[in-house]
């Protein structure tokens, strides 16, 4: 019932107003690594927007600045539509998993008319605003060599067994023998295999992301390489010939998303699955380091290379990295994952702080699927929360173990590859969401996904 009152004003809405053009846009990032969250994040967002009940902390709606909201269709010719309707029924009816995988980009157009404010309001026309929220994947490979990207990507390959079909092809190659067609794509296509699925076995830092997708440029140089251990190989070889397909992806292919997407960016959201990062242990924060270093390059660009270059015109003015599904969390844990989110994005917090931007961290649920209890082991209270059992539909309660409650610890024992936590095993829940069956004039339950909002673009409402 809810949903179909929300499609309908979906509908209803579009084409009914006017003046498109000449109202002020706004464009807001959502990234993060696959599986951190952002289609969640966006469909919650626009449905908690539609039916703002559970907004509280988004002020302009408490003052009534925002008079009605709407979906327009996608303004942007190239880009896909971010498919709101079919995410939200998934949300709705518990759908595990989400139909719109990894699409490197996807766009929606949400307007709110606002109601004028100052001394002449009385006087003045309602006010528009367009807010264009850019879904994207973080995975782009940006100012790193081929020699810095292989080392990485194998390093990263070489511990997983979902790679080994690729290592077998990769013993067999020559960097230093003459390059063929026939061997380039026979790794192309192992490499590829390999990340898809590493991408369902959970995995984080998969580069580069576009061969996940199947697109018009599959099967063409730029997407046809692979990484090499890297040795002596002259003009002409193998090794040269990856070297250059590297780069020209990196040319034909990044360049142009940066300069046509990221560079036109005014706010942005960074997720970060942390907890399933701690749940996999040291390695795997580690890589999840590793991986949000590469993404958080675009908020710090050094001093030369083309993102200085494409981003020298324009620089997003607010960004939020967020810890993505608090709630597999009690709410006392809460502050620890958001100081580890603080160590994790430091730097680019520092440097984007530097360059004029308001930064935060927050630890946010776009969708809350779960409800907070007390659990008790030999006589100690353990504070934990309860859900749906993926697999079965049981409600179980979890806790998710000693939670560690220094960052500064966690991220140390990452870097120095530790096997296991210093404080016990981490777990992280796995529960499923419960059907949800939504009151007239509420969105889904969340945590701080109002917050998370007035620090993007309160300000602007
Ligand atoms: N409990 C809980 N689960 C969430 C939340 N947000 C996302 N998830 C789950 O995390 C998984 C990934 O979420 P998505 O929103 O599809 O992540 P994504 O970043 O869009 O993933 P890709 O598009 O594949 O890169 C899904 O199974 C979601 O149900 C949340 O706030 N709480
Ligand atoms: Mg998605």
């Amino acid at each position: 019932m809810v949903l179909s009152a929300l499609s309908n004003r979906v509908g209803g809405a579009a084409g009914a107003v006017t003046g498109l053009f000449a109202d002020p846009v706004v464009r807001l990032g959502v990234t993060g690594l696959s599986r951190a969250g952002k289609t969640v994040f966006i469909t919650s967002l626009v449905a908690n927007l539609f039916h703002s009940g559970r907004m509280s902390q988004l002020r302009s709606a408490a003052t009534v600045q925002i008079q009605s909201t709407f979906l327009q269709p996608q303004p942007d010719d190239t880009v896909a539509r971010f498919e709101y309707e079919r995410n939200l029924d998934a949300l709705l009816a518990a759908i595990l998993s989400w139909p719109d995988g990894a699409k490197t980009i996807s766009q929606l157009r949400w307007s709110f008319r606002l109601a004028p404010s100052g001394m002449l309001s009385a006087l003045s026309l309602p006010r528009m605003l367009h807010l264009d929220i850019v879904d994207y994947l973080g995975e782009w490979l940006l100012d790193l060599s081929y020699e810095q990207w292989a080392a990485a990507a194998l390093a990263s390959a070489e511990k997983r067994r979902e790679a080994r079909a690729f290592y077998a092809l990769l013993s067999g190659v020559d960097g230093s023998a003459p390059f063929d067609d026939v061997t380039a794509s026979g790794l192309a296509v192992a490499y590829a295999g390999y990340l898809q699925q590493a991408r369902w076995a959970g995995f984080s830092n998969l580069t580069p992301s576009q061969f996940l997708l199947l697109g018009e440029l599959a099967g063409s140089p730029v997407l046809t390489f692979a990484p090499l251990l890297i040795g002596e190989a002259g003009k002409g070889s193998f090794q040269a010939e990856m070297k250059r397909r590297f780069e020209a992806y990196k040319s034909k292919i990044v360049k142009p998303f940066f300069r046509d997407h990221f560079a036109k960016l005014d706010r942005q959201i960074v997720l970060v699955d942390l907890l399933k990062s701690l749940a996999d242990g040291p390695d795997a924060v580690a890589d999840m380091e590793r991986a949000m270093g590469a993404v958080l390059v675009a908020f710090r660009p050094g001093r030369r290379g083309f993102l200085k270059e494409v981003l020298r015109r324009k620089r997003i003015d607010r960004i939020l990295f967020a810890a993505s599904k608090a709630d597999h969390l009690h709410h006392l844990h809460h502050p620890a994952l958001t100081a580890m989110v603080e160590a994790l994005t430091q730097s680019a917090r520092d440097k984007a702080r530097f360059r004029g931007a308001l930064t935060a961290a927050m630890s946010i649920a776009a969708l809350r699927s779960t409800a907070e209890m007390d659990l008790s082991s030999d006589g100690r209270a353990l504070p934990g929360v309860k859900g749906l059992e993926k697999f079965g539909g049981k409600t179980v309660g979890f806790y998710p173990g000693e939670f560690p409650n220094s960052s500064a610890s966690v991220l140390y024992q990452a870097r120095s590859d530790s096997l296991d936590w210093d404080s016990g095993l981490f777990a992280d829940q796995n529960s499923a969401p419960s059907q949800l069956s939504l009151a007239p004039g509420v969105g889904p339950p969340h945590i701080r996904l109002d917050k998370a909002v007035e620090f993007l673009i309160g300000d602007l409402l």
